[in-house]
């Protein structure tokens, strides 16, 4: 079974804040009568068949430590049961502590992460859990054997050799082919930052980055992959910035069609 979890959290967001709303509204997406529940392959994305709403995890008086000890908790205790966390966003401080709770079970962890950032911060602006730091947290805690992020339109000096320290593979939202995606290995965690699309796609996001990957271009990555998926996270969507809820309906579709790739 997949279970989607909520993590309304935005405090390690360096620009705007704005994601701790989003899972609601995404939530609210699901049941609107605009859309039906397949996915494109024509599988039926049936909820109590094939995921389970898990509610949310609050941060409430609880420090932000102790918070991201929650949600690994959760995750592992998900994972302990053969299940599959999809976790909605929430800022990308978030993926650092689901993929601590993926990697109790799983030890040999690959991950795809799309992303307009490479989100690879040693430390950004005096902190180490920054929406800018997850993936160097978790490749310096050896969290996952590799990592491959597409849709990468922001590299400077610093990340490129954080980069090379990790031994990440990177493509811009033009260099990736069919056969890198193909290629990657399971088990596989699945990151998606909405901003990796281009805004023209999602504007409800807070670092709007031109030149970025069409709707249809992460469709294909998502459908097309081989690897089992063991869990993802769709992040930064910020409700604040969107159109329309335009942004929360591309969440909702990759959402069905992670969950079909998953089931
Ligand atoms: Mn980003």
């Amino acid at each position: 079974m997949i279970k989607l979890i909520g993590l309304p959290f935005d405090e390690n967001s360096s620009f705007l804040r704005g994601p701790a709303d989003a899972p609601a509204v995404i939530r609210a997406i699901w049941n609107d009568g605009a859309s039906n529940d397949y996915a494109e392959n024509l599988s039926e994305i049936k909820e109590h068949v094939i995921w389970e709403d898990a509610g949310n995890i609050d941060k409430t008086t609880q420090t932000t430590a102790a918070y991201f000890d929650q949600i690994t908790s959760t995750i592992a205790a998900i994972v302990d049961k053969g299940d599959k966390p999809l976790c909605i966003g929430g800022d990308h401080s978030l993926t650092f502590p689901a993929i601590r709770g993926i990697a109790t079970k799983y030890k040999q962890l690959h991950i795809l992460h799309v992303d307009a950032h490479p989100d690879l911060y040693h430390n950004f602006e005096d902190n180490y859990f920054s929406h800018a730091s997850p993936f160097a947290r978790v490749m310096e805690n050896k969290l996952a054997v590799s990592l491959t992020q597409v849709g990468i339109r922001t590299l400077n000096k610093h990340q490129k050799e954080q980069a090379e320290l990790f031994g990440v593979k990177q493509f811009s939202p033009d260099a990736w082919t069919i056969n890198d995606i193909q290629s990657l290995k399971g088990p596989l965690y699945i990151s998606v930052d909405l901003d990796g699309l281009d805004p023209a796609y999602a504007p409800g996001v807070s670092h709007h980055e031109p030149g970025g990957l069409s709707v249809r271009a992460l469709l294909h990555i998502i459908q097309s992959g081989k690897a089992e998926i063991v869990g993802a996270d769709i992040v930064e969507y910020n409700p604040s910035r969107d159109v329309h809820h335009m942004t929360a309906r591309v969440a909702y579709k990759i959402a069905k069609e992670l969950m079909a790739r998953m089931a």
